[in-house]
């Protein structure tokens, strides 16, 4: 298996802290999304998207999407678990690491991207001739407040965002939550479950991935 990473993008991250879970060691190798390297002929082969991470297996498949890889990893890895036990444990993670990826991850993106000169014409991931507007910065603030928000209310009512203790749905809006942080869109003042939450998270040992 090898590992289709960008060492500073937040999404490849959810992958890298997925495994160093697991306790597995996947070799890795860098792709420089911000030199356009993931649109390169070389890359678009293994990944027709363009986008990280990706996981090649030793038959050749390509497996694209995070969330994909950890449904992979956990079918064969499956302790400790990291999407549920039972059906409604998994729904219910699966529901938050959607949430933290559309809602939180694509926020900031959006928030980032629209205003990244060095990305002027690759608003959107994956591929290039989509100029940036610089109007969805603001909207990309209130789509963000909303996540924080709703995330602030789940954190309220449960230890972890998709159940009980950690999870997936956790991995998720850490990466995109830090991605908030180096971007200036980090949490908001006075949200105390979430940076209860984000303590507990970003000391695991796995954070460091
Ligand atoms: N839905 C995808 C999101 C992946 C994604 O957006 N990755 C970004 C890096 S954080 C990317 O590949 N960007 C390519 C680009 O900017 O051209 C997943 O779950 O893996």
């Amino acid at each position: 298996m090898k590992l289709y990473d960008c060492q500073m993008a937040p999404n490849p991250r959810r992958a890298r802290i997925f495994i160093a879970e697991k306790g597995l060691d996947v070799p890795r190798q860098e792709v420089n999304i911000m030199e356009g390297e993931n649109l390169g002929e070389d890359y678009l082969r293994v990944n027709r998207w363009g986008m990280l991470p990706s996981l090649e297996l030793d038959d050749g498949t390509v497996i694209a999407e995070a969330p994909c890889i950890f449904g992979y990893i956990e079918a064969l890895h499956p302790v400790p678990n990291l999407l549920g036990n039972d059906p409604k444990e998994s729904a219910m993670i699966q529901a938050w690491e959607r949430f933290a990826e559309m809602s939180g991850m694509q926020s900031i993106g959006e928030f980032f991207r629209n205003q990244t000169p060095a990305l002027k014409d690759r608003a959107v991931p994956g591929y290039k001739g989509v100029p940036l507007i610089p109007e969805l910065v603001e909207r990309a603030k209130k789509r963000a407040a909303y996540f924080y928000d709703q995330i602030e209310k789940r954190l309220g009512e449960s230890e972890y965002l998709g159940s009980g203790r950690f999870t997936a749905a956790d991995i998720t809006a850490l990466c995109a939550i830090d991605f908030g942080n180096a971007v200036g869109l980090g949490i908001p003042e006075g949200n105390e479950n979430t940076r209860r939450w984000y303590k507990a998270v970003s000391e695991r040992p796995s954070a460091a991935a």
